[in-house]
């Protein structure tokens, strides 16, 4: 594997456990004060995001590179709103899609067509998660700080989950 492009796709391997765990900690936070809906698509967002680091980690090892597990930072675990839960989600989205897109020219720089096509799913699912948490933030806009709204929001949140389930 070409030096480079292993060394971008361990520093990805962060990224991705980073959200896990911000969604982690975002899901406990619903779930202390009440709000299951919110706290179930935490939960699983949290969880789709360790199964995109373990894709990394087999895909790097399976092409005789070496994947290296992060220490990670302690994750926020103090948040104002649910309103800001989400704008979280979005910025932490955009973040890795920036990281991805970065690998995919990195990937053309070096002629590694091989890591380009196994990263077009990734770009899919961004596309997804991103399109999710601009909804979710939109419908949150809408509701301001209407508690039956919110009530509502999160009753029917799971709806919206993205239904892109990660192989
Ligand atoms: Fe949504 O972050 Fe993974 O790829």
């Amino acid at each position: 594997m070409i030096p480079q492009i292993e060394k971008l796709l361990n520093e990805q391997i962060t990224y991705e456990a980073t959200a896990s765990a911000q969604y982690l900690s975002m899901a406990s936070w619903a779930d202390i004060r009440g709000y299951n809906g919110v706290a179930d698509f935490f939960y699983t967002q949290a969880e789709e995001e360790r199964v995109h680091m373990t894709k990394l980690v087999k895909f790097i090892n399976e092409r005789s590179g070496t994947a290296v597990i992060p220490a990670i930072d302690k994750p926020r675990d103090d948040f104002n709103s649910l309103m800001e839960l989400f704008e979280i989600f979005l910025e932490s989205e955009e973040f890795v899609t920036a990281k991805i897109n970065n690998i995919i020219y990195e990937c053309l720089q070096h002629k590694d067509y091989n890591v380009h096509n196994f990263m077009q799913w990734y770009v899919a699912e961004q596309l997804e998660e991103e399109a999710t948490a601009r909804t979710l933030l939109d419908k949150l806009k809408i509701i301001g700080d209407d508690k039956s709204g919110h009530y509502l929001f999160d009753r029917d949140i799971n709806t919206f989950q993205a239904t892109n389930q990660p192989k």
